[in-house]
């Protein structure tokens, strides 16, 4: 985000607004970019003596439990009486926030703040940067000139970047990704700290599921693409949630030969949520041509069916990209 955008969302003259209620949003299956960005504007904002509410409509991954603020986010949304003024982040569109998207609409002011290029330009103020690798990032930017970013502000916003950035190794990390997680060191964040708790450290009951999970493991006859399968009854045998899933994938692309890391997820209501993780080609067309959407490196789709006959329809789907020339 270049300066002049940032200038567009004055924090202290939109407060000046006397508003009864501040609310922040973000988006059900919260990741580390939803939260942090989420508890570092309460954080800031309760420093200028605001009463900040958040909301999320799905419970926030343990992983993120040492966050300062993390509980207290709710999962139901009534509005009080009195002006309201509501933050919306990292949300491309308010079906994103489950059914307080509708009632998030009926308040008196609603700001939207986003890196998401698709983004629906819902609110009454937009500040929507896809050049930005996360919300944080925004964040920061909003932050810096008018509040004492201390080390519980700059924690939450230092796992909003590095969550979005795959702790720095995505191809959307930028000098400004760099340079605003070396002001937020400096306030004195453990990088090694906050790696250990939203990336490498897992429950012995999560490592026990993923060795349940790599006996699926499968790969196409190329070796190019390779596939894991996991379902509800893996699940419960374990005592896991489906959010302990999260990074799985990661063990299917991170294969030498593999190109396009597939995962698929079986609940016991007859659905299958297929993740896709790409190095090289552009997986998002696969995932719409399936009904659902993402990235050109990230996407996913759900689908209903005999779960062989799922398997096999979106693996020749992958397959098709590299039959091309
Ligand atoms: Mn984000």
């Amino acid at each position: 985000m270049n300066a002049a955008n940032a200038n567009l969302l004055n924090l202290r003259s939109l407060l000046a607004g006397n508003y009864d209620n501040i609310y922040i949003f973000t988006h059900l299956r919260p990741d580390g970019d939803a939260i942090g960005s989420s508890l570092a504007l309460a954080n800031a904002l309760k420093t200028g003596c605001k009463t900040v509410e958040v909301f999320c409509p799905d419970v926030i991954p343990s992983r993120y439990s040492f966050l300062p603020g993390v509980d207290n986010f709710q999962v139901s949304f009534t509005a009080r009486e009195g002006k309201s003024l509501a933050f919306i982040l990292d949300c491309s569109d308010l079906r994103r926030l489950n059914n307080m998207g509708e009632k998030v609409l009926q308040l008196d002011r609603v700001v939207n703040i986003d890196h998401h290029i698709t983004n629906e330009k819902f609110g009454d103020v937009n500040l929507i940067d896809a050049s930005a690798a996360s919300t944080g990032e925004i964040i920061y930017q909003i932050l810096k000139d008018d509040y004492e970013l201390n080390y519980d502000i700059s924690l939450c916003l230092y796992v909003a970047i590095s969550s979005d950035t795959g702790s720095f190794k995505y191809e959307n990390t930028t000098p400004q990704t760099m340079e605003i997680a070396a002001r937020l060191l400096e306030k004195g964040i453990n990088p090694f700290y906050v790696s250990q708790k939203i990336f490498d450290e897992y429950p012995a009951s999560t490592i026990f599921l993923l060795r349940d999970a790599l006996g699926s493991l499968r790969f196409d006859e190329t070796g190019k693409i390779a596939w894991m399968v996991v379902d509800d009854a893996m699940l419960k045998k374990h005592g896991a949630e489906s959010s302990d899933l999260d990074g799985f994938i990661n063990y299917v692309k991170n294969i030498e030969s593999v190109e396009v890391g597939i995962f698929f997820y079986q609940t016991d209501k007859g659905e299958t949520k297929v993740g896709f993780r790409s190095k090289t080609v552009d997986i998002a067309s696969v995932a719409y041509s399936l009904g659902g959407g993402g990235h050109p490196r990230a996407a996913g789709c759900s689908l209903r069916g005999e779960p062989q006959e799922v398997i096999a329809k979106v693996v020749q789907s992958v397959a098709q990209l590299f039959c091309k020339g």
